[in-house]
């Protein structure tokens, strides 16, 4: 019997409702981001990719492939200024996406590479230069009004090394201004998302180190600022998807950036060392798109699913591409949750029956299920299989050969 017929029969057997299973799938939205196409390093060594997008033109190209392989990437996260286009020209920009098929999603931007912003940006002791990283910021919500972009995604290096270096709390109401200020000149239907992360590159103090804290300066600011989640900002054994559920009941959720954390950061495929944990996370989230709650149930529907992965020695297109379709099987097992089942075992007390539905559904395996949608979408049933067969890799390493630089660091 054929796979997706025999499971389709023990899903709906189980009481899923297969078709709004299916929609929700084809609806699934995963932005990638351009620094993931270019050439990156570590602090040691950039091993540079044949091929690797040299200019954003070249990244927007490549997520367009990206997206004409699985369906359910049409839009481009920008980090300004690594993707400043010539002339300032985002309208341009915005042109070239779409003549692609794809969109141009959040706008980051960068007050962290500058030299002025040695002792930070927002945050810094000197009150000029918290005035260039204002301007920044402004000149991204005048960039997102050009492009078209929902999402100002703003992640902030600021920290200290040495006790004693500044003020921690002169330095959290700096950061209370900035972000009030930028909040002011948002595009009238645009979010601002604050990122956390815990360490890095300061190592005494980080002025956003956590999620508490980025939801502390959200609701000082207002109804549109969110909190972003990165995968990689949090210590081990922290229960992200405790964080996840606490933010999308305060309607504080506002977007991810998926990646991998094992040592440190955001450098690895998603899902490809806790794929449970990233199931759990989609669980949440589902759960919650059809929360009872009105907040709770728009702030869910309106998540921005980004990943944020610069890879250094496996390629570029593969494990992007590996990554979003480790988002859509990780949201497909979420889907298949029996949620009537568990909460009538979780009412009972019934610990491991409710552990047990849970696991049921990440244990199914959906690969037939999704060659299925992917097929009624008209993508390919295995993109990385169709990815391989295309000739795209041989042709951008021919046409573009070895870029030297860190492109995802520079346009
Ligand atoms: C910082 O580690 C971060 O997660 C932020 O989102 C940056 O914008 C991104 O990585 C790219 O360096
Ligand atoms: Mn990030």
């Amino acid at each position: 019997m054929n796979p997706y017929l025999f499971l389709a029969e023990q899903l709906t057997a189980d009481g899923i409702d297969l078709e709004a299973v299916k929609a929700a799938l084809k609806a699934q939205r995963i932005e990638t981001p351009s620094w993931g196409y270019a050439n990156s390093g570590t602090r040691f060594k950039t091993f540079p990719h044949p091929g690797a997008a040299r200019s954003t033109r070249e990244k927007l190209d490549d997520a367009a492939m990206v997206h004409k392989m699985t369906g359910i990437a049409p839009s481009v996260a920008v980090h300004i200024p690594w993707d400043k286009p010539e002339g300032d020209d985002y309208v341009a920009m915005r042109q070239y996406a779409e003549s692609r098929g794809i969109v141009i999603g959040a706008v980051n931007p960068n007050v962290f590479q500058d030299e002025v912003y040695r002792l930070g940006s927002l945050g810094n002791p000197n009150g000029g230069t918290r005035e260039l990283a204002l301007d920044h910021l402004i000149e991204c919500c005048d960039i997102m009004r050009k492009t078209g972009s929902r999402d100002l995604s703003l992640w902030f290096a600021d920290g200290t090394n040495y006790a004693g270096q500044d003020d921690l709390r002169a330095r959290k109401r700096r950061f209370e201004e900035g972000l009030r200020q930028t909040y002011a000149h948002l595009p009238a239907d645009g979010r601002m998302l604050i990122e956390y992360k815990f360490f890095e590159p300061a190592f005494y103090s980080t002025d956003v180190p956590d999620w508490g804290v980025a939801y502390a300066f959200a609701l000082k600011c207002g109804p549109q600022a969110q909190v972003l989640v990165d995968l990689g900002h949090h210590a081990p054994g922290v229960n992200i998807e405790q964080i996840v559920a606490f933010l999308l009941d305060e309607g504080r959720l506002g977007g991810f950036h998926f990646n991998n954390r094992k040592y440190a950061d955001d450098d690895l495929i998603v899902g490809s060392v806790n794929p449970y944990e990233l199931f759990l996370i989609f669980s949440e989230l589902v759960s919650a798109s059809d929360s009872a709650d009105a907040i709770t149930r728009s702030t869910a529907q309106n998540v921005a699913y980004m990943i944020d992965q610069s890879h250094n020695i496996e390629g570029k297109m593969l494990p992007m591409l590996v990554s979003v379709i480790n988002c859509q099987e990780a949201y497909a097992k979420a889907l298949l949750v029996n949620r009537v089942k568990l909460q009538a075992a979780q009412q009972a007390g019934d610990v491991l029956g409710a552990h047990e539905i849970l696991n049921a559904a990440y244990k199914t395996d959906v690969r037939p299920l999704l060659a299925q949608v992917r097929t009624e979408m008209g993508t390919p049933a295995d993109p990385i299989a169709a990815y391989r067969a295309s000739g795209y890799e041989a042709k951008i390493a021919r046409e573009r050969g070895t870029a030297q630089n860190t492109g995802g660091y520079q346009s």
